[in-house]
């Protein structure tokens, strides 16, 4: 050992930590998330062993639990069994005290010297915080010891709400796993649980008042089978599905959280998302039913009746016993995606408008002014019995109740316009925190999501307070939260692999300060918090751990240079010729220069495992990596790297259309021209597009090629349109080649023509498409 290079020890450490046998590693407190100060000393380093005794004050009840937790946690991780005291021992000895003088309750400090460790809190929810960094500072693997260096920790965080989301209603949760949850959102220092529980596809808590909720509107016969949104297969899998709590296995769970200093706030969504209520009080409806609990995914038209008095009525007495249920100061009432279009039917709904006065202004219409006297109604009851309402986005619509605080979902406009309205926002933006989203460019190599694209680095890229906002708005910014909707995760196991390790990447957003944040170093941090996974069995995504590959034209030469990378420099090795990389394969020394079709392939390899292999296949046309460029703009959020995405020799592979590998325009044409360097004999363009008809992307409906020898005059060389997609039409990858007369041109300019008008049958009716593509291949 001793004459081992530093680069061998370090590749040993390496694959200790990835076996999780950190039996010589000491205790490192940069942890995540990462405190403010973590600052060594030279008070000498402690030796936490089975003598270590865990002190805190005699006659305190929530600090006894908290030394139970802590002794607790390191037994799992390191096997060491100690003792608890409430002697106020001076030596070897961990003391626990909540007298820390911070004004915010979280704070907590940590000082380590050689004689003794203590750990401070401003509250009791401070020390939790302290001792979770504790915690998870420890090396996982069984020990006699572990050698915590001389350190003092002064840490507090940046929001104080932290949240998660979970659905429970399109699939069940038990009550078990739901407290798994919760010990996972303590483990990152998550401090708010919004509990989705109720919704088209299923009521799951009890309510005395109404005890068909969960009699009918916990089950349904039935779940569609694969996507149905904008494409419904129209299959069913046979069985019916159900599950609710009740209101005694409620008050436990709330007491499980709130003894990790986690408060619920549980979710009732209305007036839309409500057909599983109607299923079982029809009379709440505009129709009058009958509605069965939703067997498919989307938003339903079976909204509450605004109209009826009975549905007033219905809100409140549901709304009390939720009050009685969770001491929460906030109740979530939803508001999001109520379609109108009964309620324009509706007679008692008119009346009310007319009744009420809700007339259209020039901002909104009568009936979105409907929903929000609805929500109004909510607030109003709540505000009465002490509490705040929350609402997702849509409430601005119609007008914000007093007092109310939004959840922006749909981006960041609704939380900057509430913030300007003075109203308190939580961000949880779909485009960065939704965790039902895939969290890697490869569907294929994944359990089945909902769609979408949420790389655990834009997860951690993401800044919760918008820079448009002028200083005195940023403070009604108060938090930001994921969320986790579950149409596609049928077991409690995938929503672990849905939510970690992104959870940990969220626990930095919402904890660290903007300066603190790095996401290499943070990458290197959470190898630790992932040997507290493995630990706990939790179900953790492994897409961090793939080789990463970059690619970048290199004009001059026609090439395209590929890069592979891990991140923990972990040895790569790669293919060329098709066959599956191996240890045996070459092995991975510097950038490679590629000039032909082919596949790269790559694995690599850490303590004998080997990771899914990542694979890029180019395809080499006479206008690969030649110079490029756009003449007409892509939208602004599907830019990404520009012109060369369509000529660097790679086509876009799924219709997951936010990788990077698709640029997307809408409203315009797109419009390239590739320059072939030297007067070239060309006799086909083939480009391909990727269509999603539910999120209002189309095929083209042509495609234009012209050539030219100077790059000033061009002259049509062929053109083709193409029928606009019918309903039928499946979602993927289409690919357009046209074919002409041979033509010898240097310069070549490619327009795809996009729909400019979503057909009838298309919810988004009238509005232009969005037009995908990809690889443009002049031969
Ligand atoms: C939108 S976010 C919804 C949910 C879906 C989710 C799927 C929100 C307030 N409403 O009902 O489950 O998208 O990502």
């Amino acid at each position: 050992m001793r004459k081992m290079s530093r680069m061998a020890a370090f590749l040993v450490a390496l694959a200790l930590s990835w076996n999780g046998n950190a039996g010589a590693q000491d205790a490192d407190f940069h942890v995540v998330p990462l405190p403010k100060e973590v600052r060594a000393t030279q008070a000498g380093n402690f030796e936490l062993s089975e003598k270590t005794l865990i002190s805190y004050p005699q006659g305190d009840k929530t600090l006894k639990r908290h030394a139970e937790y802590l002794a607790q946690f390191i037994e799992e991780a390191t096997g060491l069994k100690l003792t608890l005291t409430t002697v106020p021992v001076q030596r070897n000895c961990i003391r626990l005290s909540a007298a820390l003088k911070k004004n915010n309750p979280e704070a907590y400090r940590i000082r380590v010297n050689s004689e003794i460790v203590l750990i401070d809190g401003a509250s009791a929810a401070g020390l939790f915080y302290g001792i979770q960094t504790f915690r998870k500072a420890l090396p996982v693997g069984t020990v006699q010891r572990v050698v915590v260096p001389g350190t003092e920790v002064s840490d507090q965080p940046r929001f104080s709400y932290r949240g998660a989301h979970l659905d429970v209603s399109r699939h069940f949760v038990s009550v078990d796993s739901v407290c798994r949850f919760i010990d996972m959102l303590a483990l990152h220092n998550i401090n708010r649980f919004h509990w989705h529980l109720t919704d088209d596809q299923g009521w799951r808590v009890e309510i005395k008042k109404y005890p068909l909720l969960t009699k009918i509107g916990s089950r349904r016969s039935e779940t569609v089978i694969g996507h149905n949104i904008g494409h419904n297969t129209g299959k069913y899998d046979g069985k019916p599905y159900g599950g609710f709590y009740t209101q005694k296995e409620i008050r436990q769970v709330v007491q499980y959280a709130a003894d990790r200093h986690i408060t619920i706030i549980p979710e009732i969504d209305m007036p839309g998302h409500m057909q599983a209520a109607l299923a079982a009080y029809p009379e709440l409806g505009c129709t009058g039913g009958p509605y069965e609990v939703w067997k498919m995914w989307g938003v339903s038209e079976h909204v509450l009746c605004a109209g009826n008095d009975k549905t007033l009525r219905f809100i409140e007495d549901v709304l009390a016993e939720i009050v009685k249920l969770f001491p929460s100061e906030y109740i979530h009432v939803g508001g999001d995606e109520c379609p109108k279009t009964q309620w324009e039917q509706c007679a008692k709904c008119q009346a009310r408008i007319k009744a009420e006065h809700l007339e259209a202004d020039g901002k909104h219409s009568a009936e979105e002014r409907l929903q929000s006297y609805v929500i109004h109604h909510a607030e109003e009851f709540l505000r009465k019995q002490g509490r705040r309402m929350i609402g997702w986005d849509e409430i601005l619509e119609g007008g914000l109740a007093p007092g109310a605080t939004v959840m922006s979902w749909r981006g960041e406009g609704g939380g900057i316009e509430a913030a300007r309205q003075q109203h308190d926002v939580i961000m949880t933006p779909n485009t960065y925190m939704y965790f039902d989203y895939y969290q890697s460019d490869t569907p294929q190599y994944e359990p089945e999501a909902i769609g979408g694209y949420v790389p655990i680095e834009r997860v951690y890229g993401y800044e919760p307070v918008p820079a448009v906002l002028r200083p005195e708005e940023r403070k009604y910014i108060i938090g930001v939260q994921a969320n986790c909707w579950a149409e596609y995760l049928k077991s409690y196991r995938q929503v672990e692999y849905m939510e970690l390790p992104r959870m940990a990447a969220l626990s930095e957003v919402q904890w660290c300060s903007p300066e603190q944040k790095n996401y290499e170093a943070f990458v290197q941090r959470l190898q630790r918090l992932v040997s507290v996974y493995r630990l706990k069995g939790y179900n953790y995504a492994k897409v961090i751990y793939r080789v990463k590959s970059g690619f970048q034209a290199d004009t001059l030469q026609h090439a395209v240079v590929a890069t592979l990378s891990t991140i923990d420099e972990a040895p790569v090795y790669y293919t060329l010729d098709g066959t599956a990389p191996t240890t045996a394969s070459p092995r991975y020394e510097g950038p490679l220069r590629l000039t032909q079709s082919g596949t790269l392939r790559a694995v690599a390899v850490r303590g004998g495992e080997v990771t899914p292999e990542v694979s890029e296949t180019f395809t080499f046309s006479r206008s690969t990596a030649c110079p490029i460029r756009l003449l007409s703009a892509p939208h602004g959020s599907y830019t990404f790297a520009g012109a060369q995405v369509l000529n660097d020799g790679r086509c876009g592979r799924s219709t997951n259309y936010r990788t990077g590998e698709w640029l997307g325009f809408c409203g315009n044409d797109l419009e390239a021209e590739i320059d072939l360097g030297s007067p070239t004999r060309v006799s086909s363009v083939t480009l391909h597009t990727c269509v999603e008809k539910g999120d209002w992307i189309f095929d083209a409906r042509g495609l234009e090629v012209y050539g030219s020898s100077d790059g000033k005059t061009f002259t049509p060389l062929a053109s083709e349109t193409y029928a606009p997609l019918t309903r039928d039409d499946a979602n993927r990858i289409y690919t357009h080649q046209l074919d002409f007369a041979p033509a010898t041109v240097r310069y070549v300019r490619v327009k795809a023509v996009s729909e400019k008008q979503l057909p009838e049958w298309h919810s988004g009716a009238g509005h232009p498409a969005f037009l995908f593509v990809d690889e443009v291949q002049v031969n």
